[in-house]
Order: C-alpha cells, then sequence, then structure tokens
C-alpha cells in the first residue's frame, strides 16, 4: 500500500482515513495519489475554461523585484507588493507578454472561496481532518525565460494538504531541526510582520551558501517532485521551499492543529517546545508594539 525509498518520500494510493492517520501519526510528509486526480478541476481547468468562467475576475497577484534576493539580510516586507489583476491579464505574463522585465509575478495564496467562487463545484476537499478546514488557498504559477514562480523557504503553524491540480511543483522540504540553523531574520533590522520574521528564512535551499549560514541542515532536505493529481501532506512546522517547473495550479487545505495533535503526531510537541522560547517573545512583543502605536495615533 505504501511505498518509501532511502532518502525519498512515502506514497500512497487513495488512503482511508484511518490509513491516512496512521501515516499522520508519524510526523512526516508523505504524498497521496488516486485522489484529486477524480476532481473535475483536474479534468477541466484548462486556461479557456478558466477564461470563460472566471477570466473577468479582480484578484491581487504578488509582484516582487527579481533583485531582492541578492541581498543578504532579507526584507520580506519589501518582498513583494500586490497588483490587482483580471485573471485573463495574468495569462498574458504567464504567456510572456508582460512588459515590466525587473518584475516577477506570481498568484499565490489567494482565498480561493473569495477570489473563485466559480470553481468551488469542481473540487471535493478531502474529509481526512474532522476538524474545521480554516482556509482553501488557489496558486496559479509558472516557469517562463522571464521568471520561475517561487516561495521562499519557510514554515507554517497548520496542517497542510497540498493538492496539485495541473502541472508540476518541486518541493525541497525539511524536517524541523533546530530552528536557529534555519536562520529566521528574528533581531535583523527590517520591518518584515512578525510572522514573517518568525517562520521564513534567510537560506536559499536552491544554491545555500554554507560560509554566511554554516549551520543549515543542507543534508536533511527531501527533494519532491509533485505531479498534477497528487496531494502532499505537509505537517505543522515543516520548512519547504516551493519552485514551478511548468505552469501549473495547486490549491492548498489548512486545518489549524488541535492542543491534542501535539500529543498525538509523532515530534510536533517536542519542535514546538524547540521553537517556542524563540518565536512566542518575538510576537507578543510585536503585538505590544502594534497595540502602543495604534495607542498613541488615537492620542495625537
Ligand atoms: O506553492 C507555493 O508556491 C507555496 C505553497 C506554500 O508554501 C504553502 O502552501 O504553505
Amino acid at each position: 500500500m505504501t511505498s518509501t525509498l532511502k532518502n525519498q518520500i512515502t506514497r500512497i494510493h487513495n488512503p482511508s482515513k484511518q490509513e491516512f492517520l496512521n501515516l499522520w501519526k508519524q510526523g512526516q510528509a508523505f504524498i497521496i495519489n488516486g485522489v484529486a486526480n477524480q476532481w473535475d478541476a483536474y479534468k477541466k481547468w484548462s486556461n479557456d475554461y478558466l477564461i470563460s468562467t472566471c477570466g473577468d475576475n479582480l484578484v491581487p497577484v504578488e509582484a516582487y523585484n527579481q533583485t531582492f534576493f541578492q541581498n543578504s539580510n532579507f526584507d520580506y516586507d519589501n518582498f513583494h507588493h500586490l497588483k490587482e489583476m483580471k485573471l485573463k491579464d495574468y495569462l498574458d505574463v504567464v504567456n510572456g507578454n508582460q512588459k515590466d522585465d525587473n518584475i516577477s509575478y506570481y498568484m499565490a495564496q489567494l482565498d480561493f472561496n473569495k477570489y473563485f467562487p466559480e470553481l468551488i463545484k469542481d473540487i471535493l476537499p478531502p474529509k481526512y481532518f474532522t476538524k474545521n478546514l480554516k482556509i482553501m488557498y488557489f496558486f496559479f504559477g509558472f516557469s517562463n525565460k522571464k521568471s520561475t514562480s517561487t516561495t521562499y523557504l519557510h514554515f507554517d503553524d497548520v496542517h497542510n494538504i497540498f493538492a496539485q491540480i495541473r502541472g508540476r511543483k518541486k518541493f525541497i522540504l525539511y524536517p524541523p531541526s533546530n530552528y536557529l540553523s534555519f536562520y529566521p531574520p528574528i533581531g535583523d533590522n527590517g520591518s518584515s510582520s512578525a510572522w514573517t520574521t518568525v517562520a521564513w528564512s534567510k537560506v536559499n535551499p536552491a544554491k545555500p551558501d554554507l560560509e554566511s549560514y554554516p549551520k543549515f541542515p543542507w543534508q536533511d532536505k527531501i527533494e519532491v517532485i509533485l505531479e498534477a493529481g497528487e496531494i502532499l501532506y505537509i505537517p505543522p512546522l515543516w520548512w519547504h521551499h516551493v519552485t514551478a517547473i511548468e505552469e501549473n495550479i495547486s490549491l492548498t487545505f489548512w486545518y489549524p492543529p488541535s492542543i491534542k495533535d501535539l500529543i498525538a503526531q509523532k515530534g510536533f510537541l517536542s519542535t514546538f517546545l524547540q521553537i517556542a522560547p524563540h518565536v512566542i517573545p518575538h510576537l507578543i512583543k510585536s503585538e505590544v508594539k502594534k497595540k502602543l502605536k495604534i495607542i498613541s495615533s488615537n492620542q495625537t
């Protein structure tokens, strides 16, 4: 039923809920096939179909300066800004017809219910978790001569069911070992949001600079090519870096973990206890700063 080679990820075919949970308890990433390839989305979401159903939908697209990652100290707030575009105009960018060559665009992490309500009927959120789905995100990426859609190394605090609908993506995953060896930008100058500061890495795992980041656990990496119709389960707090191999569409399903999961899922509690002393004071400090700013702006 399941198969794993050394340094490779486990793959499982259309698991029952119990089979899913048995694997999930191991606290490892794994791939499910035979599920998302049954959805209408997998069969129908060509560009022509998308243009005819929601081509005029106006959506915020990430636009970022291509030189950003030449800096070694990332200021993630200046990483990208959002530009509103119709889906059909974004498809022009995907096809290489963009005017401003120094900018890379990526239609990433869009609230699926909000921006593409017409497409909801084409999918079937998997029922592996009984608790509520927090949000579904839509991604439309590409790789052409001008740019390759990339999400830099970070972790999330949710169970992530990541469904690849069209095209392929490359993932570089790291199980959460020593938190500081991923070099989050805590303590750097910059105006990044609190979560970005604690959950993003300064290291580019596609070509890690081991002189600047000597403790980076490059040898732990798990490389995965996610094919259309496959689902990747990413446990909370796992680091991941994602690049487009070609034009592709993904949908993610985010489930916040319960307190019980800290005990039930192998490695989760120890990782949580390891990162908490770094992350929690930073999040509290930034919350307090925000409140003080609001109070002082109300007084003036
Ligand atoms: O697909 C991507 O570009 C990024 C996805 C991701 O980071 C996530 O779902 O947490």
